[in-house]
C-alpha cells in the first residue's frame, strides 16, 4: 500500500466532515466490481502539431484486472513523464483518492463501491448540438484510445502523474456539433443515493457538477478517460469514464460522467454552489494565487517525501496560457 502521511490537512473538505479512516479494507472489492466491457485500446500516433505533454501509447491491453493482481502491468509509452517524474505506483493512485459521493476519507473509497453499478453505461450528450445522441460505454470506447500521461494537482496540495487511457473531448463533441449559442458544456455525475452512499446525506449539493468554457473543453488536452495503467478505470477513479483537464485542480475532472450539455451560461459546480470564493469556476493550477485558506505555492507528490513547487497551470502553460489572454489569473478563479 501507498506510504501516505497521515497527518496530511485535507482542507477540501475539513469544514464539511471530520476524517474517517476506514482501515483494513483493501482494493479487492473494487477489483470485483470493476466492469469488463473495455476493449483494448487501439495504438495511435500523435496528430501532428500535438503538445508535448501527451504520451502515445503503444497499445497497452485493457485486461480488468484487481489492481492487487500480481500480473505484470501493459507496457506503457513511458516510465515517466515528459519532465522526468516518475509515474504515480497503480496502488498509490487507486488507494488514495477523493469520491466523495462515497466518503470524505481518501482511503477505503473502493471497497464501498460494491453496489456502483458501471454497467451498463451510458452519457447523455446534449443541450445545445445540432445531433444529441446518447452514447453507450461501447459506443465511447469505439473513439480511438490513447495513453496520455498528466499530472494531477489536487487543490489541497498534493499530487500524482497518472497514465490515463482516452480520448480527446473536442472528438466526442465534434460529432454531436455545437451551435453557435454553445458556450459552455457542463457535466453531471451520477445521483444514486442507493449505489453512492454519501449522496444520504446533504453536506454537498448533490448530484457532482463541474463545467468548462467550448474553449477549454475542445482544448487537445482535455479527455475523456476510460482507463489507467492499460487497463479500465477503477469504480475510485471514476469509472466508467471521467473527465480529465490536467492544468486545472483535480475537482474539475469530474468522474463517472453521465451527461455532457451544451449550454449558453457559465454552469455552476458543485463546488462553486458549496464554496464560491474557495472553488471557483476556472479553478486554473496557481502557484501565485493562495486559496483563501492556504497557499499554493508547493505540493506534496504522493509517493515522494517533500514538498515540491507548484508550477503554472500545472506546468502545461505553454499549451493553454493563450486560453486566458486578458483574464486576471491574480484572481482566485
Ligand atoms: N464525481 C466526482 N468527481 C470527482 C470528485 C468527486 O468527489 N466526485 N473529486 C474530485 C477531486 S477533489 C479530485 S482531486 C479528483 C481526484 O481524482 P482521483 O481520485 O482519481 O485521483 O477527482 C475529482 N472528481
Ligand atoms: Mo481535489
Amino acid at each position: 500500500m501507498v506510504e501516505i502521511d497521515r497527518s496530511e490537512i485535507t482542507p477540501e473538505h475539513l469544514y464539511l466532515s471530520r476524517r474517517r479512516f476506514i482501515k483494513g479494507l483493501g482494493l479487492a472489492a473494487a477489483g470485483a466490481a470493476l466492469q469488463a466491457c473495455a476493449r483494448a485500446p487501439t495504438a495511435t500516433s500523435a496528430p501532428t502539431g500535438a503538445p508535448a505533454p501527451m504520451a502515445t501509447a503503444a497499445a497497452p491491453a485493457a485486461t480488468p484486472q484487481a489492481a492487487e493482481d500480481t500480473a505484470p502491468l501493459p507496457t506503457l509509452s513511458a516510465e515517466a513523464d515528459e519532465l522526468g517524474d516518475e509515474l504515480t505506483t497503480l496502488p498509490a493512485i487507486g488507494s488514495y483518492t477523493n469520491y466523495y459521493e462515497f466518503t470524505f476519507s481518501k482511503e477505503g473509497v473502493g471497497a464501498l463501491t460494491t453496489d456502483f453499478e458501471t454497467a451498463p453505461w451510458s452519457v447523455e450528450v446534449g443541450g445545445l448540438v445540432k445531433s444529441p445522441k446518447t452514447y453507450s460505454m461501447q459506443a465511447l470506447l469505439g473513439f480511438t484510445q490513447q495513453e496520455r500521461i498528466y499530472r494531477m494537482r489536487c487543490v489541497e496540495g498534493w499530487s500524482m502523474v497518472i497514465p490515463w487511457i482516452g480520448f480527446p473531448l473536442a472528438e466526442l463533441l465534434a460529432e454531436v456539433e455545437p451551435t453557435a449559442e454553445a458556450q459552455y458544456v457542463r457535466f453531471e455525475a451520477p445521483y444514486r443515493p442507493d449505489q453512492m452512499p454519501n449522496q444520504n446525506s446533504d453536506q454537498l449539493p448533490w448530484p457532482y457538477i463541474e463545467g468548462l468554457r467550448l474553449d477549454e473543453a475542445m482544448h487537445d488536452l482535455t479527455i475523456l478517460a476510460t482507463g489507467l495503467y492499460g487497463r479500465p478505470l477503477l469504480p475510485q477513479n471514476g469509472a466508467p469514464i471521467r473527465l480529465v483537464v490536467p492544468w486545472k485542480y483535480g475537482f474539475k475532472s469530474i468522474k463517472s460522467v453521465v451527461k455532457i450539455e451544451l449550454v449558453t451560461e457559465m454552469p455552476i459546480s458543485l463546488w462553486m454552489n458549496q464554496a464560491p470564493r474557495e472553488y471557483g469556476f476556472y479553478a486554473n493550477v496557481n502557484p501565485d494565487v493562495p486559496h483563501p485558506r492556504w497557499s499554493q505555492a508547493t505540493e506534496r507528490r504522493i509517493g515522494e517525501s517533500g514538498r515540491r513547487k507548484t508550477l503554472l497551470f500545472n506546468s502545461y502553460e505553454e499549451e493553454v496560457a493563450s486560453l486566458y489572454e486578458g483574464l486576471d489569473l491574480a484572481e482566485w478563479y
